[in-house]
């Protein structure tokens, strides 16, 4: 007898396309059919057929202490009484905005969207405005949302499908993104000098998670700072998976590098739909109603995301503990991963960076995209089919980060490994 899961995929392709809302999620790049979850809590997800599975995408990164944790879910029980949305301003919008405010320097001014493309779509045109400039750089792979600016050379969905540009998008409008190369200083002072006085803005993933986990080389984020304040260019940082996963303060709170912009999503509002965008003041202040810059939204601040939002904020403040914690766990799973690869004799390479981790099915150490896409997707759809088989559910894409969260234990984090080592003896065979 069928699954419930592929009952309910064969209904969705008939009224939804590709029978999914978001297109990594169809499984097309691993083999099989999605499973359509029912639940999730702590350190599991539970499928429609009631199959539990330790849960590694954490929705995309906001569930660093695990599924629904108890202060977010009485947070949101408690506010649903007060009502859903209002399309006006509620008192949590200040709260929250002053708590980023707090928490990461770089940010004076914020503003609250309602996911992470509404950030960076938003984020670029305030960044075209204050310059007087209409082209971005982007890096190859480095993942921004699905703005029309950002679908040249995108990682995530886009690499995952093999769709290196989107159909839609037009000439005019990719013409103003021009690509360089993740880890690549020289390819980005290449284009600035071809393009004087013409780069509003450099926009960037510090560490990428959307091309498969990649970590930036000592020297190149500072490289890429100093090239934009030479240029007179904006430095955008990208923040949507790595802000508050990687430090309370983000990426820019491991290396006190300060973007003029930072863009945010999903863990702002503890799994709620939510984004937002910030940076200096005198920059902020161009947003409408201050200033001229248009953007707006009726959901944006809705008062149930703000509140699960402000959960998730003040739980990592009460524990700033955490990141070490998941520090130990990242490091013990990759670690043990390499381990494995080693004693199978497996080309492979893992980047790790806190919770983020990425295995790379390859013989080459993966540094940027080119790197990235040197992988065997074919050899990890068959390992991530097992991880799913031994009850682990990872990402299903080799070009995406997998995400730990707190509730993991050290029984999880060694059914993990178990299960990986039958996940690759398995690729030996495929
Ligand atoms: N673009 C998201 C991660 N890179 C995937 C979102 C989803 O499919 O839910």
């Amino acid at each position: 007898m069928g699954s419930l899961s592929a009952s309910y995929f064969e209904r969705a392709q008939e009224v939804i396309p590709g029978g999914v809302n978001s297109p990594v999620r169809a499984f097309k790049s691993v083999g099989g059919s999605p499973l359509f979850i029912q639940s999730a809590k702590g350190a599991y997800l539970k499928d429609v057929d009631g199959k539990e599975y330790i849960d590694l995408i954490g929705s995309w990164g906001p569930m660093l202490f695990g599924q629904a944790h108890p202060s977010i879910e009485n947070a949101v029980r408690e506010a649903l009484s007060n009502g859903f949305s209002f399309g006006a301003p509620s008192y949590n919008e200040v709260l929250i905005a002053e708590k980023i405010v707090s928490m990461i320097p770089s940010i004076e001014k914020v503003r609250l969207v309602n996911s992470g493309t509404e950030a960076t779509m938003a984020a670029i045109r305030l960044a075209r405005a204050y310059t007087n400039r209409d082209k971005i750089i982007k890096f190859e792979g480095c993942y921004h949302g699905h703005g029309d600016s950002f679908l040249i050379a995108a990682g995530s969905g886009v690499a995952t499908l093999g769709t290196p540009d989107s159909p839609g998008v037009t000439v005019s409008t990719a013409k103003d993104t021009l690509t360089a190369i993740y880890n690549d200083l020289a390819s980005l002072e290449l284009l600035f000098k071809a393009n004087p006085n013409s780069i509003s803005a450099v926009i960037l993933e510090p560490v990428v998670g959307n091309m498969g986990l990649v970590i930036p080389e000592p020297g190149f984020i500072e490289g890429i700072q100093q090239l934009c304040q030479t240029h007179g260019s904006l430095l955008i940082f990208d923040e949507v998976m790595t802000g508050f996963r990687l430090s309370s303060s983000g990426y820019q709170g491991l290396t006190q590098i300060q973007p003029d912009l930072t863009t945010l999503g999903k863990i702002i509002g503890g799994g709620l739909p939510v984004g937002a965008y910030g940076g200096k003041a005198e920059i902020m202040n161009m947003i409408a109603p201050a200033g001229p810059v248009y953007q707006a939204g009726t959901l944006s601040g809705n008062p149930l995301a703000t509140t699960a939002g402000l959960a998730m904020l003040n739980l990592i403040t009460n524990h700033p503990e955490v990141y070490q914690a998941l520090n130990q766990k990242g490091e013990f799973l990759a670690e043990g991963i390499r381990q494995q690869l080693k004693d199978l004799q497996i080309d492979g390479f893992v980047n790790q960076i806190g919770s983020m981790f990425t295995l790379f099915f390859t013989n080459i150490a993966v540094k940027n995209f080119s790197d990235a896409k040197t992988s065997d997707t074919a050899k990890f759809g068959v390992y991530f089919r097992e991880m799913l088989n031994q009850g682990v559910y990872l990402p299903p894409s080799q070009f995406e980060s997998w995400f730990l969260s707190a509730a993991l234990d050290q029984s999880h984090l060694d059914h993990i490994l178990k299960a990986s080592r039958i996940a690759l003896e398995k690729t030996l065979g495929a």
